[in-house]
């Protein structure tokens, strides 16, 4: 049996793929913060499956001493500051979690590894995935992006992911470790937090059509991503780790819509005309704005044979849906569920 650790696994990534490595029939460790996170309902109907351990990408020892309780076979770093408009609010702290965590994580599996030369170490066993981003595209040389497409962030955060995009190459050139990112473009679900555009809007859309908000304030409608649904995406982490040598991918399902494509298909699922609800809020617009990301993911279908199953506009609607559901038993009960 595979063991597994996830960092972020109390995040939409870390309960999808989680629930995914269990399936496949992986010992599944989750690295935790703090002594009861409040945040373990996406991963609630793990539980008896799931192990825990705590530790934080800010304190080096707590990730060597997981690393070395759990002696994983592979080790998904997903944890990170991941809310762009948050990283220039707290950039430093970004830099740290996002950035820095990752040289962390990446030091505790060459400690517990005994890999100590350079160039020449004996390769390591233990296999790390690094959830880079498609934000280090920022403002984009090409279109559309892929592996070889240059970096320009636009925020303390695509800038904190481009260094732990580096570090991970860096290390897997130094130490010979099995290291390699997936450059993962914008994917969603119904548990997407609250504060990410799709999952804004699913929630509000739920929220107008049963008399609970008048409006809906967004930032920039013109802004246009390569959405997908997590559920896909993390096959292809797992499929990254599975091959034989180590290489980054980029993985996207190479169709764009924007911001304002997204308000309409989900107004329209319950059958309401967006532009009565929706208010252009200035406040919202971003310092650098990243206008476009589109992937050219042809590498990860060819090489990993990995194929996105869920469309965009089913996407918005399997929101949509999970919201009004969600939305009316907040109702019934008369206060919030647990909720992320
Ligand atoms: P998410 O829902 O925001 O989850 C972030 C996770 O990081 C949470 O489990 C959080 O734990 C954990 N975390 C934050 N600070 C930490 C720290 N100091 N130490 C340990 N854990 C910490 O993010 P997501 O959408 O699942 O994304 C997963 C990863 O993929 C992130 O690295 C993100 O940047 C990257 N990514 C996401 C997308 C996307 O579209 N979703 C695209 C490309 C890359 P708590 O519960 O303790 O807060
Ligand atoms: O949903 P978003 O906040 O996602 P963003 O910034 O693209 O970042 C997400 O995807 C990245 C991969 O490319 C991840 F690495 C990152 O961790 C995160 O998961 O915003 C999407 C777009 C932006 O252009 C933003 O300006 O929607 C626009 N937008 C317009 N109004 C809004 C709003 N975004 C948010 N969050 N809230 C608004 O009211």
């Amino acid at each position: 049996m595979k063991r597994a650790l996830i960092t972020g696994v109390t995040g939409q990534d870390g309960s999808y793929l989680a629930e995914y490595l269990v399936r496949n029939g992986y010992e599944v460790w989750g690295l935790v913060r703090g002594q009861s996170n409040p945040h373990r309902a996406r991963v609630q109907r793990l539980v008896e499956e799931l192990r825990f351990v705590e530790g934080d990408l800010l304190d080096q020892s707590s990730l060597v001493k997981a690393v070395d309780l759990v002696q994983p076979d592979e080790v998904y770093n997903l944890a990170a500051i991941s809310y762009v408009p948050l990283s220039w609010q707290q950039a430093e702290l970004t830099g740290e979690v996002t950035g820095l965590g990752v040289l962390r994580m990446l030091e505790a599996i060459r400690m517990v590894s005994g890999i100590n030369g350079s160039g020449s170490a004996p390769r390591g066993q233990i296999r790390f995935y690094q959830a880079s981003s498609s934000e280090m595209f920022g403002k984009v040389r090409e279109v559309p992006q892929n592996e070889f497409t240059p970096f320009y962030p636009r925020s303390p955060y695509g800038a904190a992911k481009a260094y732990g995009h580096f570090i991970t190459r860096n290390y897997r050139e130094s130490y010979g470790l099995f290291a390699a990112s997936g450059i993962l473009f914008n994917h969603e679900s119904p548990r997407r937090g609250r504060e990410f555009v799709t999952r804004k809007i699913s929630r509000a859309v739920a929220r107008i059509r049963l008399g609970m908000q008048q409006e809906l304030r967004l930032g920039n409608l013109d802004a246009v991503r390569d959405w997908g649904f997590a559920g896909d995406y993390v096959r292809a982490m797992h499929a990254i780790l599975a091959q034989e040598t180590p290489v980054d991918y980029v993985v996207g399902t190479g169709r764009t819509h924007s911001v304002r494509d997204a308000v309409r298909m989900a107004f329209a699922a319950v059958d309401l005309d967006w532009e009565r609800y929706v208010v252009v809020d200035p406040a919202l617009v971003r310092p650098a704005e990243v206008d476009l990301l589109c992937a050219d993911a042809k590498n990860a279908r060819t090489r990993l044979g990995w194929e996105p199953q869920v469309s965009f506009p089913e996407l918005m609607r399997m929101m949509v849906e999970a919201d009004l559901e969600r939305t009316a038993r907040e109702r019934d009960a008369s206060g919030p569920l647990a909720d992320w």
